[in-house]
């Protein structure tokens, strides 16, 4: 099923995208927790990691590298970040698309709640 990413995605609902490309997009989060706070998703419509198939390994394998690479665009590189993604109610996922929140820019604390 559709989710408000897929808008965002089609261009229907405006975003602030750092990075595109046919596999995935990155844009800043509406509600930013960390002075950087980025969502990368695939195109694809995947719910959650919990549904991967096989067929995603591609994509999943081009997301993570893009992601280490935004990150060098937006400066974290240097003094680390966290990259995370919830699955589930339980999880904390609200949107069910898939979805990596990329967040820097402060000392991150461990564990999360
Ligand atoms: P999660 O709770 O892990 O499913 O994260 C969903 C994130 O999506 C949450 O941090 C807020 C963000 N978000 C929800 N709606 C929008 C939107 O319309 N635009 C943007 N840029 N981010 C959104």
């Amino acid at each position: 099923m559709s989710t408000l990413f897929t808008k965002i995605i089609n261009k229907e609902i405006p975003a602030d995208i750092v990075y595109e490309d046919d596999i995935c997009l990155a844009f800043r989060d509406i509600n930013p927790q960390a002075p950087v706070h980025l969502l990368i998703i695939p195109k694809k419509e995947i719910v959650s990691i919990d549904t991967l198939t096989d067929d995603d390994k591609d994509i999943l394998g081009h997301i993570m590298v893009t992601t280490a690479k935004i990150a060098k665009q937006e400066g974290l590189d240097e003094n680390g970040y966290r990259v995370v993604t919830n699955i589930g109610v339980n999880g904390g996922q609200s949107v069910f698309h898939l979805h990596f929140h990329l967040l820097g820019g402060r000392k991150l604390t461990w564990p999360p709640g």
